[in-house]
């Protein structure tokens, strides 16, 4: 049982989940493709189509349905961020980044498409996820100032002060003794930001009101560095084939929480985490099996 749903009801929850995110995903790049030189498009749709747990969309779509949302084409909007995520791996894997040929259990994209093609088509799903959730919203009919508030969610969660920020931070610390206070820092931009993001547009796109945004928010943080935690732990305890992905961070002489911490109180930190999430949703009024199921799943995943 993880606690939210059993895990034949959450197994079931994220088949069905991914395979609506798989049919929007594909509507956006039948979108974007013709917009893109047909030598670019093979890397845009191997970035984008080679696989995933597709967490943040599905993140986005529960949050939004535990906010009253019942519109159809959150899909469509909650893809955009999924487009921000693909880019990032194709460009974390390019040989100036983390010069990686392995990734979901597949040659990485510049590995089939080659470097100038994935950076390419990495770079044209900036703008083109940014505009693809201004336009998903207003299809749901959402005024514009909530169209803009979702853009503006988005592309803070991407930039500087989150991903893009925390990844610059990530290339500084290769081989540096990164303490705790770096490491939550580092973390909560690269890979927290645009997890945090999801939940907070799901809100947004609902209307929910200040409180519940705020209980979104806290969660979002929350299982945001709890999923951090465990990839750590998974990438210290399990194979590059299991992981179906290279190279480790040790290989990149990165600090983790498992250097810091070691597997066990790395375990517990994440453990934390998760359950102060889903307090914080529950503070926030909002009620949610699904959510609290994916807290779960987060640091119980095995990829
Ligand atoms: C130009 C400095 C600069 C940055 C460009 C490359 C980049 C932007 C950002 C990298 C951000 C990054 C790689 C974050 C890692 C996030 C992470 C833990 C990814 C794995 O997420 P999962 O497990 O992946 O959800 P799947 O495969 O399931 O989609």
């Amino acid at each position: 049982m993880t606690s939210g749903l059993s895990e034949s009801d959450l197994k079931g929850f994220l088949g069905y989940e991914r395979e609506k995110v798989e049919d929007a995903l594909a509507q956006a790049l039948a979108a974007l493709g013709p917009r893109v030189p047909v030598e670019f498009r093979g890397a845009l749709e191997h970035g984008v189509t080679s696989g995933g747990k597709r967490l943040r969309p599905i993140l986005c779509v529960a949050a939004y349905r535990a906010a009253g949302g019942g519109h159809p084409g959150i899909y469509r909007l909650a893809v955009s961020l999924e487009m921000i995520h693909a880019y990032s791996l194709m460009h974390d894997d390019l040989p100036c980044m983390d010069d990686a040929d392995l990734r979901r259990g597949e040659p990485t994209t510049h590995k089939v498409h080659g470097q100038r093609s994935t950076t390419v088509a990495g770079a044209l799903l900036i703008p083109g996820a940014t505009l693809h959730a201004y336009e998903a919203a207003r299809a749901m009919g959402l005024p514009e100032a909530t169209r803009r508030e979702l853009v503006v969610e988005l592309s803070r969660a991407s930039g500087g002060g989150g991903m893009v920020g925390g990844q610059v931070l990530d290339l500084l610390g290769e081989g540096e003794d990164l303490q705790a206070p770096d490491l939550d820092d580092l973390h909560r931009r690269k890979t927290g930001a645009l997890l945090r993001a999801s939940l907070r547009m799901g809100g947004i796109a609902a209307g929910v009101p200040p409180e519940g945004l705020e209980g979104l928010d806290r969660y979002g943080a929350a299982i945001g560095l709890a999923f951090q935690i465990a990839d750590d732990v998974l990438d210290a305890t399990a194979s590059a084939k299991e992981l179906g992905k290279n190279p480790s961070d040790a290989d990149l002489g990165k600090s983790t929480y498992v250097s810091l911490f070691g597997v066990q109180e790395a375990g517990r930190k994440a453990g934390e985490l998760v359950s102060a999430g889903v307090t914080a949703l529950r503070e926030g009024g909002l009620e949610s099996r699904e959510l609290e199921a994916l807290a779960h799943y987060i640091v119980e995943r095995k990829r």
